[in-house]
């Protein structure tokens, strides 16, 4: 069996990218490996979030996550802070990362870009991700495209620590779907779809009504021109709903180009799709939502499962590098 961890921050509410990109590959993912989900809070302190919504949205997450069908079941889900070896392995690899490395990373890039103080934690971001990943021997990496350069960081930390201190870490590699990898914004499609940047009518978020959903589909944006053709340089506005509507039902992307021959029966049919697939998950979180005590729960019990299989490899890398335990 192989084990598989992926984690997503707290820090805004979820989106279509989120679980096309994510979530739903991680309940496939749940029943033939060893799976664990974790809601980064850790990493969402890297921006501006009030404590009181970081507290609501920390819970609102695992809430989601049990609506789009992962079982508490059979995987270990739980909350990066309330398993300390991940600060503490956090620190152990930011001593084997390099300034220069970090300074490459596009999301840092992007996210530091204009901001007048920007936290040293939101430099070092990468490598808490990848102590997340390295406690606990994992194989396989769930993301969406835009995690792609941090797993690779995530790989090379590892593999130097191997080389510097001694066999230590499992070496993991990224698992990225083949459509719905990177779903854009529909109001600028140019731009991912993305919790921290504010964009309305460009977000579809998971839990948004039907009626929400058929009039951001409606009012998304299109291209110069009528033709349906999938070119994602030329027609951002139209690729994106066609992988939208490929990865909501399935069908190829070129053949799905091939039935319209006009925007507006193309975006009816991706608003009922996304709704077909959103509405199940919307009915289930708002069941969830009534009762946080069993979620507290099910996040406790993930917490001590995961600490585990923490301390261990903790106490394995600590060795390597010399401290005394
Ligand atoms: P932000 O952009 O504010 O950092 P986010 O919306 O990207 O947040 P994350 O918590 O960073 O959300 O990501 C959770 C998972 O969702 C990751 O695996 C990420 O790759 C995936 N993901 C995020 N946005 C998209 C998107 N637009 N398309 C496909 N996958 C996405
Ligand atoms: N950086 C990721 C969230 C994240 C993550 C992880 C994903 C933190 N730790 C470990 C996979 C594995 C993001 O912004 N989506």
């Amino acid at each position: 069996m192989a084990t598989v961890f992926s984690g997503v921050q707290p820090s805004g509410d979820f989106h279509l990218g989120n679980y096309l990109g994510a979530f739903r590959n991680w309940v496939t993912a749940q029943h033939d490996n060893d799976a664990y989900f974790c809601v980064v809070d850790l990493h969402a302190l890297t921006l501006e979030i009030d404590p009181a919504d970081l507290r609501r949205r920390t819970l609102d997450a695992a809430v989601v996550l049990l609506a789009v069908g992962l079982d508490p079941e059979v995987v270990t889900l739980f909350v990066q802070s309330q398993v300390p070896e991940h600060s503490r392995l956090a620190w152990l690899l930011e001593c084997t990362a390099t300034m220069g490395e970090l300074g490459r990373m596009t999301q840092f890039k992007e996210k530091s870009t204009g901001s007048e103080s920007v936290r040293a934690g939101l430099f070092t971001y990468p490598v808490l991700m990848a102590a997340d990943i390295l406690l606990y021997d994992v194989d396989e990496v769930p993301v969406g495209d835009d995690q792609r350069q941090h797993l690779e960081l995530t790989r090379d930390l590892a593999i130097r620590f191997n080389n510097r201190y001694g066999e230590t870490f499992k070496v993991p590699r990224a698992t990225i779907p083949k459509v719905g990898a990177r779903v854009m914004d529909l109001q600028h499609p140019e731009a991912k779809m993305s919790k921290s940047v504010e964009s309305p009518l460009g977000t579809v978020r998971i839990l948004d009504d039907p009626d929400d959903i058929v009039r951001k589909v409606r009012r998304a944006v299109t291209d110069a021109g009528t033709t349906v053709e999938h070119d994602p340089a030329g027609k951002p506005g139209v690729s994106n709903l066609l992988e939208l509507l490929a990865a909501s039902t399935g069908v190829g992307v070129a053949e799905a180009a091939d039935r319209y021959d006009a925007y507006g029966p193309l975006k009816q049919d991706v608003a009922d799709a996304v709704v077909a697939l959103l509405s199940p998950v919307r009915e289930r979180a708002l069941e969830l939502r009534s009762d946080l005590g069993e979620v507290e729960r099910i996040l406790g019990a993930g917490a001590t499962r995961a600490h585990e299989v923490a301390q261990r490899t903790y106490a394995r890398a600590a060795t390597a590098m010399g401290l005394v335990l």
